[in-house]
Parts: C-alpha cells; sequence; structure tokens
C-alpha cells in the first residue's frame, strides 16, 4: 500500500469524526433555537416533545457530542500529520465507532423521552439505562482514541530518543492525558452508581457523590473543550498570517498546566451543595484560579504572535496590528472572532469562581450565558474555522462558497454575543436557569427578564442561520467536484526564543503528578462524604 492511500484511509477516519460532530451541531442547533423561542413564549412546546427533552437533546448534542467528535477527530489529524508513519487504524475506528454507537443509545433514549435529564443526568432524576449505557459508550470510545494518540506519543519517544515531541503533539497528547484523567470520574459514577440504579439492582442512589463524581468530570471537560481550541491558536491561526508561535517553551508549559491543574476545580460547580464543608469549597475557589493562569498566557502568548507578525510587515500600535490580520478569510475569523468572545467569557469565570459572588448568579441565566460565550464562542467557533482548514485537507477539495463561510462566522459572532449577553443580564436580574415556564405564571417580577429572553431568541435565530450555512458550506465542499491539494504545515516557533525545557516532554511524570493532584483534592471532600449519614434516593420521572 503506497503512502497516499494510507493518508487517505486516515483521512476517512478523521472526516467521520468531524462530518459526524456537524450533524450533532445542526440538530441540536434546531433544539436550541427552539430551546430560545420557549423561553421568550414565542412557542410552548408540545407535551410530546416537552421542554425537558428538548433541553436535554440539545446540551447532550452540543456540549457532549458535538465537541468530543470534533476535539477527537482532530487531535488524530495532528497527530497523524505531524508524526507520518504507516500506523494501524484499528484503534482509531473501534474508538469511532464506540463512541458513535454510545451516542446514537442515549439519543434515541432521550427523543423516546426516557432521559430527560439535562446534559449534567443529576440523580435523583433517573433516565432509562440506554442513555446511561450510552454516555459510557461514548466515553470508552474517546478512550481508544485517547490511547491511538498516546501509543503514537509513546512510540516516537521510543525511536527517536532525544527529539522533540511535535508541538501540537504535545498539545494532543496533554489534552487526552488530562482526559483519561477526568473521565475515570464519570465512569465510575456511571459503573457503580447511575447503572446498576437504573437496572434496579440497587434500591437508590447517594445523590451527593454523584454530583461529586460528575464534577470531577464535569470541569475537566470544559478544558478538554478550550485545550481543543488552543490547539487550533497555536499550531493553526498563526500560519493564517504568516506568523510564528511566540514560545515553543510557553506553549507546552501552557498545556502542561492544564493538563495538571483541570481536574482539582470541579467543586466551585458545587458552592451551595450541602455535604461539602465552608473549606473544601475555599480550597476550590483557589485551585480554580490557579486554572486561569494558562489562558492568561494564552491571551498574551496569541496577541504577541500577532504582533510580531504585523511588526515584521510594518505596522505599529495596537489598531495597526489589529487591522494587519487576515479578516476576511473564515479560517482565521473562526478562532479570532472566539478570542474576542472569550474575554467576556473568561471575566465571567474568574467572577463564578468566586465562593460568595457565585451564589448570586448559581443557577441563573448568567451560568448559561456564561457557558454560551466559552464553550459556545471561542471553543465552537475556532471549530467551525478549523473546518474550513481541515475538510479541504481531508477530501482534496476546494473550500466551497468561502464568501458564505465568511458570512457564517461574523454571524455567528454577533448572534452569539447578543444572545449570551442578554443572558448573562437576565440572570443578573435573577431569571432562573431549566424552567419550563420563565414567566411564572405571569408574576409582575418575572417581565423584568422578559426583554433580555427576547434577546437571546434574536440571537438564537442568527446563530441558527450561521449554523444553517456552516452546514451548507460542508456539504458543499464534500460534494461539489473542486479537487485541490491543501498543503497541511503547522507553524513554527519564532526565531531566537530558548528551547523548553526536556521536562517537559515527560507527560508519564506529567500525568502523574495530575492524578497525585486530583486525589490530594478529592480525598477530603470524599472522605467527608462518606463519612456522613447516605439519604438514598430512589430516583424520580419528573417528566
Ligand atoms: Fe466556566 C460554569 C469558572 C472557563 C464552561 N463553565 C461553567 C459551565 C460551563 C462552563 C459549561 O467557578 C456550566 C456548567 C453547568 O451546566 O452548570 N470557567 C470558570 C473559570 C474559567 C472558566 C474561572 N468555562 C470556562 C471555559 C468553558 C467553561 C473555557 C468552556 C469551554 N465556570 C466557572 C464556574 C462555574 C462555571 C465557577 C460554575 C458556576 C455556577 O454557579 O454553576 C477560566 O478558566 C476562564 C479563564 C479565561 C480567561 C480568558 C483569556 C482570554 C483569552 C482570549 C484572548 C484574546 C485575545 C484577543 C488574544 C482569563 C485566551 C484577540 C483579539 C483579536 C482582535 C483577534
Amino acid at each position: 500500500m503506497n503512502a497516499g492511500t494510507h493518508v487517505e484511509r486516515e483521512n476517512r477516519l478523521v472526516l467521520a469524526h468531524i462530518y459526524t460532530a456537524t450533524g450533532a451541531l445542526v440538530i441540536g442547533a434546531l433544539f436550541g433555537m427552539l430551546q430560545s423561542f420557549s423561553r421568550a413564549e414565542w412557542i410552548r412546546m408540545p407535551a410530546a416533545f416537552d421542554y425537558y427533552r428538548m433541553l436535554t437533546a440539545h446540551g447532550v448534542l452540543m456540549a457532549l457530542v458535538f465537541t468530543t467528535f470534533f476535539i477527537c477527530g482532530f487531535a488524530e489529524f495532528v497527530t497523524y500529520r505531524a508524526m507520518p508513519r504507516q500506523r494501524s487504524l484499528v484503534i482509531g475506528w473501534i474508538g469511532f465507532w464506540l463512541m458513535l454507537a454510545g451516542t446514537l443509545a442515549a439519543t434515541v433514549a432521550i427523543v423516546t423521552g426516557n432521559a430527560s435529564v439535562l446534559y449534567t443526568f443529576y440523580a435523583p432524576l433517573k433516565a432509562h439505562p440506554a442513555f446511561y449505557l450510552g454516555a459510557t459508550g461514548l466515553i470508552v470510545g474517546t478512550w481508544f482514541v485517547g490511547a491511538d494518540i498516546l501509543i503514537e506519543v509513546a512510540r516516537f519517544r521510543k525511536d527517536r530518543p532525544g527529539e522533540r515531541i511535535p508541538l501540537v503533539v504535545h498539545g494532543a497528547a496533554c489534552t487526552f492525558i488530562m482526559w483519561l484523567i477526568a473521565t475515570a470520574g464519570v465512569a465510575a459514577e456511571m459503573i457503580f452508581f447511575l447503572i446498576p440504579w437504573s437496572l434496579g439492582w440497587t434500591p437508590a442512589v447517594n445523590v451527593m457523590m454523584t454530583r461529586l463524581l460528575f464534577w470531577y468530570f464535569g470541569h475537566p471537560l470544559v478544558y478538554f473543550w478550550i485545550m481543543g481550541a488552543y490547539l487550533i491558536w497555536y499550531n493553526v491561526v498563526p500560519t493564517l498570517y504568516k506568523g510564528t508561535i511566540f514560545s515553543d517553551a510557553l506553549t507546552r508549559l501552557a498545556f502542561l498546566l492544564l493538563l495538571i491543574l483541570s481536574t482539582p476545580v470541579g467543586i466551585h460547580h458545587e458552592f451551595v451543595e450541602p455535604g461539602i464543608s465552608a473549606g473544601w469549597k475555599w480550597l476550590f475557589t483557589m485551585t480554580t484560579y490557579g486554572v486561569v493562569i494558562p489562558s492568561i498566557m494564552t491571551a498574551f502568548a496569541v496577541f504577541a504572535s500577532f504582533e510580531i507578525a504585523a511588526r515584521r510587515n510594518g505596522h505599529r500600535g495596537v489598531w495597526g496590528v489589529v487591522r494587519s490580520l487576515p479578516w476576511s478569510n473564515p479560517v482565521f475569523t473562526g478562532p479570532a472572532l472566539g478570542m474576542v468572545l472569550f474575554i467576556l467569557g473568561g471575566l465571567g469565570g474568574i467572577i463564578n469562581a468566586s465562593y460568595s459572588l457565585d451564589t448570586l448568579v448559581h443557577n441563573t441565566m448568567w451560568v448559561v450565558g456564561h457557558f454560551h460565550v466559552t464553550v459556545g464562542g471561542p471553543v465552537a467557533l475556532s471549530f467551525v474555522g478549523a473546518a474550513y482548514w481541515l475538510v479541504p485537507a481531508l477530501t482534496g477539495r476546494r473550500l466551497w462558497a468561502p464568501k458564505l463561510a465568511l458570512a457564517q462566522t461574523y454571524l455567528w459572532f454577533f448572534g452569539m454575543a447578543v444572545m449570551s449577553v442578554s443572558m448573562h443580564w437576565a440572570g443578573l436580574l435573577g431569571s432562573p436557569r431549566r424552567t419550563d415556564d420563565v414567566s411564572y405564571f405571569g408574576a409582575a417580577a418575572a417581565n423584568a427578564w422578559m426583554p433580555e429572553m427576547w434577546g437571546a431568541a434574536v440571537g438564537g435565530i442568527v446563530l441558527f442561520i450561521s449554523i444553517v450555512l456552516f452546514a451548507s458550506v460542508a456539504l458543499g465542499t464534500r460534494f461539489v467536484d473542486r479537487k485541490q491539494t491543501t498543503e497541511v504545515t503547522f507553524a513554527a516557533v519564532e526565531g531566537g526564543a530558548l528551547p523548553a525545557p526536556a521536562s517537559f516532554d515527560r507527560l508519564g511524570a506529567w500525568g502523574l503528578t495530575a492524578v497525585v493532584l486530583a486525589i490530594g483534592a478529592y480525598a477530603g471532600p470524599v472522605v467527608e462524604l462518606l463519612s456522613q449519614h447516605t439519604f438514598g434516593a430512589p430516583g424520580m420521572r419528573t417528566w
């Protein structure tokens, strides 16, 4: 078999991930738009497909399925391209099929009305076993993808002693080591608690323990998403303005910090939960401020990369730098507009991390605004922009309708900005999240936040149009026959910087450090929960 054929077979695996992600995005977006209409009181969901079923489908498809498939495909792609060799794709395909089968099982459980438990699947809400088994299948599938990447890295280290792991693969490997550690929590939640309980093997479930295990996984989940975006920002974006990566060492360190600091933070989602004492909650506020650091480093490095390239071309000053960037290339505008949104997302996150301030915004629309302007902003827009680079490279075809693609990224930016600012504001006015009737049966106080709900719905319409454009460009590129060979290159590092210490490539040791920190942070709260009386919940279907 020649190299070209092998590359094509690799491309097929990556494309399978990217197109599954696109499918989830389109269906999830439709539910998202209906969601915003429902909250604006423009429609009322029928009993046959009620609000909570739609909200669960929207959250699972967008937050868990779209993101996970895209990152898995992208991480495999960069590993295959940066470390080319004739490799077996069996592990990768097993991973993909397991993920797909799990997704289908969970989705069927949701749309048939058997799993309206929202994307956090909090007990005592009890779903059909197919939902928990499907979600477990999705997770286990990603372990195969992780193994595929990490085996390649181990082989590279063995075959080329002393050589640095390619920067883009170093980032992908950190992302997946972090993911393996984090998903152990949700796997334990499923295997020891939710699956036996949903099958009727155990009469009741320990609600507090399941929530703790969920958030042990749930916060690193959000860093899994943003690390996918950072892979693009550091390694792909500079190629679009003939730029360079600011520093090899800084980039490796940012990913290593995300690897070790992403897990010991999850209790910041449980500030108002009982059973965990205030001391632990304070500790998790502090660790959360720690995990902000790699993002601040990234903000600095990204803008530094812009500036170095701009100065080389004679541009000066902040606006000179900004104007010098390729604002008519959708591969650039996707991630770049995502970065702009992340300034708001990051600020909101820092507010949420404060134990005291969070009590004002917890479970309000503020949090919904926060996650739309983070995962729906920098993450999703970066993935969409990167898809315009990736799909031509994978299919050997020219990007179809690039002007439509460009309009799509700007529409997304405006839609998401309008929607998430409205949501943040509604949250400050006290509007709760996850409620079918936001008007509270016409209560006067609830009228205060209705204009924000309409604003969110207008943003939702713009976003849906944008996603339809995205799907059209993705399909057009795949099926309109206009061949073109795209050379895949990753950004080079700016010359003159000192090399990163060799210890930055000892990923096993960093992984071990991450495990120690995770155990260190959670051992106390787990012992505390175990030492209390367990109030088991039999489970309920509120829908
Ligand atoms: Fe968060 C809740 C704290 C980041 C997602 N977060 C959520 C939930 C989600 C989520 C989904 O402490 C809701 C879960 C649920 O359903 O209940 N979050 C933080 C903090 C950060 C943070 C401190 N979150 C994220 C990211 C997410 C995400 C990233 C997804 C991808 N979050 C919280 C807390 C809660 C929470 C509490 C619980 C709230 C509650 O009450 O329930 C930080 O990591 C943020 C650091 C980021 C920055 C920004 C850096 C800016 C950059 C942009 C550079 C821009 C440039 C300009 C260079 C400091 C890197 C470019 C200019 C041009 C012109 C192109």
